[in-house]
């Protein structure tokens, strides 16, 4: 499996495993034992696939993509933030190849790590990172996108919430091609990253945002949200006219909003 993918990208070390419990876990441990930057983790099942805050992510085998990427970045721990939004347009990107004109308009960035197609959940993003002051050891930036899943493939409860390629456009998408596109699309993105052109992402997550003129709440904060600040923070506009900008976690979508 994945053969296709070892030929297209002959120079990377790219570890394919047929189940595992989580690819950001394998990556993660490859880099505490000294894994080199671009080292690629890809599973066709996870059976301890991970979301954000230890939640779940439903990994059926050889229906979706589980990749993630070891990266070792010259940046302080502040600009990682920019990783998780690099990786969503990265996301983005690869996954319109892929999508009729027609549904184009309806991918969307929920900041800070999903990916939507008509406001249900095509890919999550995990990143994780280790580092000590102003110096960053490693990130694992881990992508799940839904491919080729059916209803059937999710919980009941992930059903209602989440969609794939193929739920969109009616055909089976093959997987390695959304691969090798993705891992394309990340390169590029990672380099402008690497030289610091963090202003583009911020642009693109502000042009498909999901989120943007919403009533929205994000703990104890309530309002309409606005753009990305430059730092990467959502901005949301209070019933009492102050902007606040939130730094990370959820946020969740007013009902009728
Ligand atoms: C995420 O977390 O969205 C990040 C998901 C990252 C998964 C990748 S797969 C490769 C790599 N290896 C890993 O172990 N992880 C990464 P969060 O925002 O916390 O969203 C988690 C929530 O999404 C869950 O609580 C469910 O509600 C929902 N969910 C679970 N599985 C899903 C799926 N396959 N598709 C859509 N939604 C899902």
């Amino acid at each position: 499996m994945f053969d296709r993918l070892r030929e297209h990208f002959p120079d990377k070390k790219i570890h394919y495993l047929t189940v595992t419990g989580s690819t950001n876990s394998d990556a993660v441990r490859r880099a505490r034992l000294g894994g080199k930057e671009g080292e690629i983790f890809i599973a066709d099942k996870q059976t301890a696939g991970r979301g954000r805050l230890g939640r779940p992510w439903e990994s059926p085998e050889g229906k979706n993509l589980y990749l993630s990427f070891l990266l070792k970045p010259t940046v302080s721990p502040s600009q990682s933030v920019f990783m998780t939004l690099m990786a969503a347009v990265a996301t983005f990107e690869a996954v319109l190849s892929f999508l009729p004109k027609s549904l184009v308009d309806s991918c969307q960035i929920k900041w800070p790590n999903d990916l939507l197609l008509h406001g249900k959940k095509l890919a999550g993003i995990l990143t994780e990172m280790s580092g000590k002051g102003e110096q960053v050891h490693w990130v694992v930036s881990g992508i799940g996108l839904n491919i080729n899943a059916e209803p059937e493939n999710f919980s009941p409860e992930v059903r209602k919430i989440a969609t794939s390629l193929k739920l969109a456009t009616g055909r089976e998408v093959d997987r390695e091609s959304v691969a090798i596109h993705l891992i394309e699309s990340f390169d590029r993105h990672y380099h402008q990253f690497s030289q610091g052109q963090t202003a583009e992402f911020i642009e693109f997550c502000n042009q498909h945002s999901y989120l943007k003129g919403r009533r929205v709440r994000s703990e104890e904060v309530f309002g309409i949200a606005g753009d990305l600040s430059p730092e990467g923070y959502l901005q949301i506009r209070t019933d009492s006219g102050e902007t606040k900008a939130v730094i990370a976690g959820d946020v969740t979508v007013e009902e009728g909003s």
